[in-house]
């Protein structure tokens, strides 16, 4: 039979990948604040805010499994943090509970652990160290997945994303680059593998020198299928200015977003 899954953040950029690259394996109720339009035959689109546990509720019946994408995307305002990622992303776990759909896909990301230098090489069970608020928030959102998990019997898989675009675009981005086919093939074992429990993979290519490994997402069965490397022609991987700390640490230039401490010191 054929699954339904609901796609939130569906009028964002990764959304649009998403959609492209399922095509129509899914029947998907698509759901954001803004229209989402052209509609495929196999899509529905229904607005509604994260803020608002009774219209997240209302997308609920009938669905098999939920990719929560939507929510603050970068660093911002707190205020924004804690209203699209903190609240939003409880109630919408809280309105799956309430309804009975118990399997999550959640867009966590990189900046999750932003605060590990680039000559640290780590797998997707290091510890924490958000870079930002937003970084933060994306914890926050893995552990609200955990304990969904193990307290409610959810199938939850928290892709900590890099970045999703046709090609990497700069030095940063060839450790962290996902493909939107590579994004798809993720997105699908967190549909669709069985008794997947509580996981937590990089949303990464098959990246060669990455610092980052991606065993986890291995071992769940992810055969990614591009490189960014055989796309580095015409990106700049000179040596970086050292005393930037954008070039030192993981999150790039989330590391200094309002930053409180001292982005040189070795954390
Ligand atoms: C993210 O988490 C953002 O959602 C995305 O827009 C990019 O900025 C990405 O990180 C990145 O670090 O490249």
């Amino acid at each position: 039979m054929v699954k339904s899954i609901l796609i939130t953040g569906a009028a964002g950029g990764v959304a649009g990948y998403l959609r492209r690259e399922l095509g129509s394996a899914y029947r998907t109720l698509l759901s954001d604040i803004r229209p989402v339009e052209p509609l495929a035959r196999h899509e529905e689109f229904r607005a509604a805010d994260l803020g608002d546990l009774d219209a997240l509720r209302g997308l609920m019946p009938g669905i098999d499994a939920i990719v929560h994408l939507g929510g603050q995307s970068v660093e911002g305002p707190w205020s924004a943090v804690l209203d699209r990622n903190i609240i939003g992303t409880y109630n919408l776990f809280e309105a799956a509970r309430l309804e009975g759909v118990r399997r999550v896909v959640f867009a966590s990301s990189c900046h999750a652990v932003g605060f590990y230098r680039l000559d640290e090489t780590i797998e997707a069970d290091a510890y924490f160290r958000p870079d930002s608020r937003y970084g933060v928030s994306k914890v926050f959102g893995e552990a609200l997945g955990s304990l969904y998990a193990h307290k409610y019997g959810f199938d939850v898989l928290a892709l900590r994303i890099g970045n999703v675009a046709e090609r990497p675009v700069d030095r940063r981005r060839l450790t962290s680059w996902l493909s939107p086919r590579d994004l798809a093939g993720l997105v699908r074992l967190g549909i669709e593998k069985p008794d997947l429990g509580y996981e937590v993979v990089f949303g990464m290519s098959g990246n060669s020198g990455s610092c980052w490994v991606n065993s986890a997402a291995e071992r769940l069965g992810y055969a990614p299928m591009d490189d960014a490397m055989e796309h580095a022609d015409g990106i700049d991987r000179s040596p970086p200015d050292p005393g930037d700390p954008a070039n030192l640490y993981q999150g790039g230039p989330f590391v200094l977003a309002e930053t409180g401490g001292d982005p040189h010191k070795k954390p």
